[in-house]
């Protein structure tokens, strides 16, 4: 049986990351490949139902420690039922959203202390990292204004710009840190352009599955 491969989209809120995974989902079936497609928070009932109490914009008083908990709770529960099995199969899982984002999030955003978040990432992961993590990256404002044109904000989304562009350094910074495992794409180009971007990275990995 072929291999799995683990990939990660990661950027601030409405940075296109749905959008490009479904043109990344079709560019791999094209060529044969066994896509699985998540999302985090969730991707199993038990996730999607911490997902639940993690947006819902009520639980104003919810604490950073809890909020990081349950995101990493999340994972961890993903990670056992959902990503691991997949790639033992041999599929490509493409996750919206992974670890990194809880350090952009939690670390960057929230000022959690980055120690901690990666000995719980181990704990979340064990050690299921993914091959390869894109950044789409996007001035949070107008991240921010491509998601709110959908409506009503969920508890993060809701958070004030300056939280919103911790974020976003914070994800520059883990790329900085991580330049093998994660490429910065530009994501205020048109989004076809975004997609030729995506799937130029994406391309090499298919060395073995495509005849
Ligand atoms: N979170 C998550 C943490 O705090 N810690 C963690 O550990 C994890 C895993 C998840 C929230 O949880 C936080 C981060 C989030 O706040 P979510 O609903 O999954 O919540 O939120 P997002 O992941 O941010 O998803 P969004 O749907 O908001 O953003 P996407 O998927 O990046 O953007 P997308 O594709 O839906 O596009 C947004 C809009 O922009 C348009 C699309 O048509 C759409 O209308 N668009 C473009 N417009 C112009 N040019 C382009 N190139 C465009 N691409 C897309």
């Amino acid at each position: 049986m072929k291999g799995g491969c683990f990939i990660t989209l990661e950027g601030v809120e409405g940075c296109g990351k749905s959008t490009q995974l479904q043109h990344l989902k079709r560019f791999l079936e094209d060529r044969g490949v066994p896509v699985v497609l998540t999302r985090e928070p969730g991707g199993t009932a038990i996730s999607e139902a911490i997902r639940n109490l993690l947006l819902d914009p009520a639980n104003t008083a919810m604490a950073s420690e809890t909020e990081l908990l349950l995101y990493a709770a999340a994972r961890a529960q993903h990670v056992s039922e959902r990503i691991v099995p997949a790639l033992l199969a041999g599929n490509f899982v493409l996750c919206d959203r992974f670890s990194d984002s809880t350090t952009a999030y939690q670390g960057y955003g929230r000022g959690l202390p980055l120690p901690t978040l990666a000995s719980l990432h181990k704990i979340a992961t064990q050690g299921c990292d993914p091959n390869l993590t894109l950044l789409l990256d996007l001035p949070a404002a107008q991240g921010l204004e491509r998601a709110r044109h959908r409506g009503r904000s969920d508890r993060i989304e809701s958070e004030a710009l300056a939280f919103h562009e911790r974020v976003r350094e914070g994800f520059l910074q883990i790329a900085a840190h991580s330049p093998k495992r994660i490429t910065i794409i530009d994501a205020g180009q048109p989004e076809a352009a975004v997609a030729a971007a995506v799937c130029a990275c994406v391309a090499p990995l298919l060395d073995g599955w495509t005849t």
